[in-house]
């Protein structure tokens, strides 16, 4: 598994068909991107463990961690490798209480407050944005760029952080040169033409900064 992770893609049901999730999943492994969350927003809990059962497989394949956006008890269930809990999916310790000691549980952080508080409670990674508006999280107003820098010499440093929200091929320069060193990237992935050559260009783009 990797120990350095840099490019987070998640495989969210409102871009990718549940037909085509397996095809997508490998796609953007086959890319390089070296972490997989599966969001199903507004969708059942059994078609999200219907889901999650075939593209976890691929995960472990290619040494990459599978999580799951916000089921603890599902993601306990599945032998998920992590869960991800947006602020107002409760506490890291109630998610233990779910998932047990082994799995990494990650939190969405909207605000280098947000993004320290949760480095403070044990949180093993962070998502820090939306850096930008987006339409896979509409209605979350854009935090931009300024404190990415500051976030990650106190958070970054210390567990990953990951940069997201609205990022893609042409504005990566601009997120990289504000200071992040890992991101998530969705719809500009899920949407290419290619998933597999859009995966793997930012991937070759990312890794050098990770390793600086
Ligand atoms: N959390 C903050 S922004 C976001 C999530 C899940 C969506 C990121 O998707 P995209 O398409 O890369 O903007
Ligand atoms: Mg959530």
């Amino acid at each position: 598994m990797t120990l350095d992770p840099y490019l987070y893609c998640i495989l969210d049901l409102g871009y990718v068909l549940e037909t085509d999730a397996e095809q997508v999943t490998a796609a953007v492994l086959a890319g390089g991107a070296d972490r997989l969350q599966l969001r199903a927003k507004n969708h059942d809990l059994a078609h999200i463990e219907r889901v999650a059962k075939r593209v976890l497989p691929l995960c472990r394949a290619a040494g990459v961690p599978f999580i799951l956006n916000d089921h603890p008890a599902l993601a306990a269930a599945i032998g998920a490798d992590g869960v991800h809990l947006g602020q107002d999916d409760g506490s890291l310790a109630g998610a233990r209480k779910l998932t047990g000691a082994g799995m990494l549980v990650g939190r969405s952080t909207h605000s280098l407050t947000q993004a320290r508080a949760a480095l403070a409670e044990g949180f093993d990674y962070i998502g820090f944005g939306p850096l930008f508006p987006t339409p896979t999280k509409a209605g979350r107003p854009a935090i931009g760029l300024a404190e990415i820098s500051t976030m990650e010499r106190d958070v970054g440093v210390h567990i990953p952080a990951f940069c997201i929200g609205g990022i893609h091929p042409g504005n990566l320069s601009q997120v990289l040169d504000a200071g992040a060193r890992r991101i998530v990237m969705v719809s500009a992935l899920l949407q290419a033409a290619d998933i597999q050559a859009a995966t793997r260009e930012v991937a070759d783009r990312l890794r050098p900064v990770t390793q600086r």
